[in-house]
């Protein structure tokens, strides 16, 4: 029987900002709340190692993303959080998915270019295989909805084709996940030039201060055919524009967007309200954080209960792939 379930994930990579909230977290918070599925939400640490990192500094990384699902209003009695590596489930399933997926499939992934080019020093076979882990993370919770922003579709359209062939090759193991995009799946970084991405340096981070937020906005890009006060903008260009309309209240937006065509507001007046509906979005997050910060032993126990509950499910899932692949010495 397939249990109505979602997971998705985030890096500890760096400190998570509003992109990974407006594309991903908030709708984890909605979708948890609404109840309609069993709702599982992991730290991906084992996905993390793919490019250099401090192995020192790597778990208060993962503890401060925990707080961060925290505080934006995860509840653990609802949903199980968990750390990835702390269920070896997903790296075991992870290697006998790799034999269902082909080197090409891999090759043609956007972001392994993207973080191939990133980081030319240390282009390794794990970079490389991360979407073979991604797709062993949901399949092993054989989870059918996945939140994601829209720089992981392509990993969950990979997903759904080797969960396929495994299913016709072995036996119909797994559904196959789809994505669930939120109303902001792609927010650009405030430099205009890529994503917003942890290791990027153009983000609005989750616990930025009120002066660090609105120092940053002022210098974020935004329609840069709108050189002057006076020149008319094109909000659909301009992503300041795009992220009100993930904060803002619709009679506002319109309202932004008849003002900027028309020049009656400039891109300063257009920061300002977007900077008060986000400080208002943030500040009982940046509360929470404070609070769960001070109970770093309650939010390991919470990670701990997460990865039980975790990995019993995985596991039931494994002995399964194992018996239809024809792995162990069996009973
Ligand atoms: N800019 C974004 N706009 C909308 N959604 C985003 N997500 C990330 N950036 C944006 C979504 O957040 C979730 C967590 O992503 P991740 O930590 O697994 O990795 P990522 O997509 O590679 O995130 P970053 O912030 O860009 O981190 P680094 O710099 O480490 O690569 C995902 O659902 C993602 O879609």
């Amino acid at each position: 029987m397939i249990v109505p379930r979602i997971f998705s994930g985030m890096q500890p990579s760096g400190e998570l900002h509003i992109g990974n909230w407006l594309g991903a977290l908030r709708q984890w918070v909605e979708l948890a709340r609404a109840d309609t599925h069993e709702t599982i939400f992991c730290v991906v640490d084992a996905h993390a190692i793919t490019v250099d990192y401090t192995p020192s500094e790597m778990r208060s990384r993962v503890l401060e993303t925990a707080i961060c699902y925290l505080a934006a209003g995860l509840d653990p009695q609802r949903s199980a959080i968990f750390v990835q590596s702390d269920v070896r489930q997903h790296t075991e399933l992870a290697w006998y998915l790799a034999s269902c997926t082909q080197m090409g499939e891999l090759q043609r992934m956007t972001q392994f270019k993207d973080k191939a080019e990133q980081h030319k020093n240390n282009v390794n076979a794990a970079l490389f295989t991360y979407p073979v882990l991604m797709a062993a993370d949901v399949l092993v919770y054989k989870a059918t909805l996945v939140p994601v922003g829209d720089d992981q579709v392509q990993h969950l359209e990979l997903a759904r084709d080797v969960a396929r062939r495994f299913n016709q090759r072995f036996g119909e193991i797994f559904p196959e996940p789809t994505p669930r995009l939120s109303k902001a799946p792609r927010i650009m970084g405030l430099d205009g030039a890529a994503k917003m991405s942890k290791t990027k340096g153009n983000t609005i981070a989750l616990s930025d201060a009120p002066d660090v937020v609105w120092n940053k906005l002022k210098r974020a890009f935004t329609d840069p055919q709108r050189l002057r006060r006076t020149d008319p903008g094109r909000p659909e260009v301009c992503n300041i524009f795009t992220m009100h309309q993930a904060i803002t209240p619709p009679e506002t937006v319109a309202q932004i967007d008849r003002d900027c065509r028309s020049a009656a507001i400039g891109c300063g007046d257009c920061k300002k309200i977007f900077f008060d509906n986000v400080m208002n979005e943030l500040g009982p997050i940046q509360e929470r954080m404070r609070a769960w910060s001070a109970q770093p032993d309650e939010v390991r126990a919470i990670l701990r209960d997460g990865a039980e509950r975790c990995r019993a499910i995985a596991e039931s899932t494994m002995s399964e792939v194992r018996q239809c692949m024809g792995l162990g010495a069996g009973a």
